[in-house]
């Protein structure tokens, strides 16, 4: 039943589990519900109701979830194998993968139920003290490992090859880089008042299209390091002490900074969404404040201590163990990952992917959180060589925050 690629619903989910992994006996009542409210794939969670048993099966279909345009189902192999590759690097911080079925594109994989999406978490303001030195680990880890200072050579062209993603790279590609600045947004697709701002005046701003033209280039042709390629707040998967980094699908040799960039950006949504928001609770609503913006300043700082180390450490080329030679290569990297900070809150906030951190938030709120997050990322994007510490990063967005909300 299961040798040809079909897309499946709950009950074929459980049948499917049934004949194809080795995780419930003849015993388990099964049960089936799809979970998946991300943009491209169909997820199943299929449980015991008289066991604690469970299984995760995310299967790929021909065509994206959200917009139902035609994609290769070849991503759920690289996410299959992304998934591994990382916990060789990083450990219990991905789900242990139990099978990759390339007839019907589909992963069976452990079921991370007792973690929540981090997204939702911190839209509710929960904190997580230990998130920042979890997830920059992660980070240093699976990329410093896999660029050209530490890999042998021989070895990352083959991985080159193998995770060459020309389609997913082509959504990023569109969706990060073009459409955010050529596209023209209307009524609903931003607050009110940001319609003819973005139209009218970010839009327009050539100085800032010429920098996004630079950096999609470097997108498409710095071939640094195994990168994730979709490291947002939705793709990680959290509960106090515990960190799990999910869907690799975008995964390609691609610039450091898009991860890292990618974690920031999220940070902010959280961030400029308490900031605008009213809280019943002002005592937790402090805590959030207070956590949001040390864990965001502290994600800066502890990968870039963490990456510098595990270079100078690690690198075996004699010219690439230059101290000055590090110092540069780390020095691109941040202004990447400030750049990136920028190009993820603009196409979460101008383009179609969006994020429910600003989108749920009332109209006159979400105009405010919006102008901060894209004058932010106005400086983030041009100015990006002077972000080197996460105190760079905290006094850009404080200064524009207290002027837009102040005003
Ligand atoms: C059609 S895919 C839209 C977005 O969802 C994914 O999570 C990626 O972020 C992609 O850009
Ligand atoms: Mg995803």
């Amino acid at each position: 039943m299961f040798d040809k690629h079909f897309r499946m619903d709950e009950e074929d989910a459980i049948k499917y589990a049934l004949e194809k992994l080795d995780v419930f006996s003849t015993q388990d009542e099964l049960d089936c519900e799809e979970v998946g409210d991300g943009n491209v794939n169909y997820i199943f969670r299929v449980f015991s109701r008289n066991s604690d048993k469970s299984v995760i099966i995310k299967q790929a279909d021909v065509a994206t979830r959200l917009n139902k345009m035609p994609l290769s189902t070849d991503r759920n192999r690289i996410e299959a194998e992304l998934l591994q590759i990382e916990e060789k690097y990083a450990g219990d911080m991905v789900p242990k993968v139990y099978l990759f079925d390339p007839n019907m594109s589909c992963l069976a994989m452990e079921d991370l139920s007792d973690h929540e999406i981090m997204r939702y978490a911190v839209m509710r303001e929960e904190i997580f003290p230990g998130f920042a030195e979890k997830i920059s680990t992660f980070m240093v880890e699976t990329l410093a490992n896999t660029t050209d200072l530490i890999m042998p050579a021989d070895e990352k062209k083959e991985l080159v090859r193998a995770y060459i993603n020309p389609e997913m790279c082509d959504i990023s590609e569109r969706l990060v880089y073009t459409d955010p600045y050529t596209i023209p947004v209307e009524k609903g697709d931003v607050a009110d008042c940001n319609v003819d701002y973005v139209n009218e005046v970010y839009q327009q701003d050539t100085e800032l299209k010429l920098e996004v033209a630079k950096l999609k280039l470097d997108f498409m042709n710095n071939a640094q390091a195994l990168i994730h390629g979709d490291l947002h707040t939705g793709s990680i998967f959290i509960k106090p002490n515990s960190v799990k980094v999910i869907d690799p699908e975008f995964a390609f040799f691609g610039p450091i900074g898009y991860d890292v960039g990618n974690v920031i950006a999220n940070l902010m949504f959280a961030w400029a969404r308490a900031l605008v928001r009213d809280s019943e609770d002002q005592e937790k609503h402090q805590k959030f404040l207070d956590w949001i913006k040390t864990t965001t300043k502290d994600t800066v700082d502890l990968f870039k201590e963490k990456f510098e180390k595990l270079i100078s450490e690690k690198a075996q080329d004699l010219l690439f163990s230059l101290p000055e030679f590090q110092s540069w290569y780390v020095d691109t990297v941040l202004a990447d990952t400030a750049a990136v900070t920028g190009l993820e809150i603009n196409r979460r906030i101008i383009g179609i992917a969006k994020v429910k951190d600003i989108t749920t938030l009332e109209d006159e709120k979400r105009c405010k959180a919006e102008r901060i997050l894209m004058e932010s990322a106005k400086r983030f994007i041009v100015d990006r060589s002077k972000y080197n510490s996460g105190l760079d990063y905290l006094e850009t967005f404080e200064e524009l925050a207290e002027d837009i909300i102040g005003s």
